[in-house]
């Protein structure tokens, strides 16, 4: 592999990945985010992927043959998600070039796993069939989640309550953002890692106004100094950067309720067998119950859960309401006999913890039938703070008993 931008070392990673990675010898650091695979993930690992394998400064992980920086959903998810779309357009990346789970899986040898090094961005548990190939395999990881304990001996292992897990990522490798005291201006290869970087710290923190960390503004302090270095005269290109990528993100009129719910889903599996999924929407509940209509919208949850074997259910939204300005609604639905009364049990904790509230009669969620509410019970959260980071650890708790 050589690359010099982050472009040609995208597509040089895609072309080993289409040629088989079976037939290298030598080894392999994939560098993953999360099953969410938002711009945080995708970002977040696409840009350690490309500073450690092109300048390793860290000089920690070295000698691999192949970095990889992967998507970590299948190739047909992609289309799912219309502020990657945006977001690889702006920096010149052809879709084709982004490497999914899919691929990654069909090319290696995978009774060779111990060929393949493990970076860890955006979650710090490995899951699903990449655990179970490469679970041991993880030698470093950089996350902003819940610390679940595992994978202790990866060095760095770097988790704090950041906004976005990029501006872990960007103060990790500092020293290629930090412009030197002569350099007037930076290349155009780093500015495109610096317009990457920049996307999921502005998304996640709602332009630096919410959940924002001193390590997020640190990081786009620096990144908007090597964006707007070299350039004379009024800059801010970044406020309407952000908003194009909201606009893009919130694109989602044209799906179907299936489509929307798999789009930002996380789900669990305990121990005990139990199982409960989790959808983020960037559309309110009530956008969305009324453009599906009732009976649709709960028939497609039920087949969801079906699909993905779930005991419990839980969609969550955050929106901008034209009169209440930014707000978030919670739906918990049980799925089986063995959610039932754990999800009884997380309602009495989350009322109180998350500060839900019942609808109103003008907020036209009033018609939901009666049997249906004894399954399904939609909330206004008050508590604005609480994302999905906050409500998974709680609800997995009452499923783990
Ligand atoms: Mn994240």
């Amino acid at each position: 592999m050589t690359a010099k931008s982050i472009q040609q070392f995208l597509a040089s990673a895609r072309a080993a990945v289409r040629t088989g990675l079976k037939s290298s010898s030598g080894k392999i650091l994939l560098v993953t985010g999360n099953e969410s695979a938002d711009l945080d993930s995708f970002a977040s690992s696409l840009v350690f992927a490309y500073l450690t394998y092109s300048h390793a400064l860290q000089g920690k992980l070295t000698g691999y043959e192949n970095v990889i920086p992967l998507l970590n959903i299948p190739r047909e998810e992609v289309s799912l998600r219309p502020e990657l779309q945006y977001l690889l357009t702006k920096l010149r990346m052809p879709e084709s070039d982004v490497i999914c789970k899919d691929e990654f899986l069909s090319s290696i040898d995978k009774s060779k796993t111990d060929n393949v090094d493990v970076v860890l961005l955006d979650h710090n548990n490995l899951l699903s069939d990449l655990g179970d190939l490469f679970g041991k395999n993880v030698v470093a990881l950089l996350d902003h989640h819940a610390d679940e304990g595992m994978h202790k001996s990866a060095d760095p292992r770097i988790i704090a309550p950041v906004g976005s897990c990029t501006s872990l990522v960007v103060q990790y490798f500092g020293d290629y953002f930090r412009l030197g005291p002569d350099e007037i201006s930076a290349s155009d290869e780093k500015k495109d890692v610096a317009w990457l970087g920049l996307a999921p710290i502005l998304v996640d923190t709602a332009n630096l106004t919410s959940k924002q960390t001193q390590e997020d503004i640190d990081a786009v302090a620096m990144l908007s100094k090597v964006i707007s270095s070299g350039i004379t005269g009024a800059g801010g290109e970044e406020e309407g950067y952000y908003s194009e990528l909201m606009r893009a993100k919130r694109s989602i009129d044209g799906f179907s309720l299936r489509d929307i719910l798999r789009k930002d889903y996380k789900e669990w599996l305990e121990d005990n067998g139990v199982r409960v999924g989790i959808s983020s929407s960037v559309k309110s509940l009530i956008w969305t119950v009324k453009r599906f209509g009732w009976e649709e919208f709960r028939t497609g949850i039920e087949s969801w859960a079906k699909e993905r074997k779930l005991d419990a259910f839980v969609f969550m939204d955050s929106f901008q309401d034209p009169e209440e300005g930014y707000r978030r609604d919670l739906l918990v639905a049980v799925c089986s006999e063995k959610g039932d009364a754990r999800v009884r049990n997380f309602l009495d904790t989350a009322r109180i913890e998350f500060q839900l509230e019942a609808f109103a009669e003008k907020d036209g969620l009033c018609s939901i039938p009666a049997n249906d509410k004894e399954r399904v019970s939609c909330f206004k959260q008050r508590n604005l703070k609480a994302s999905r980071k906050q409500v998974a650890p709680l609800i997995r708790q009452f499923m783990q008993e």
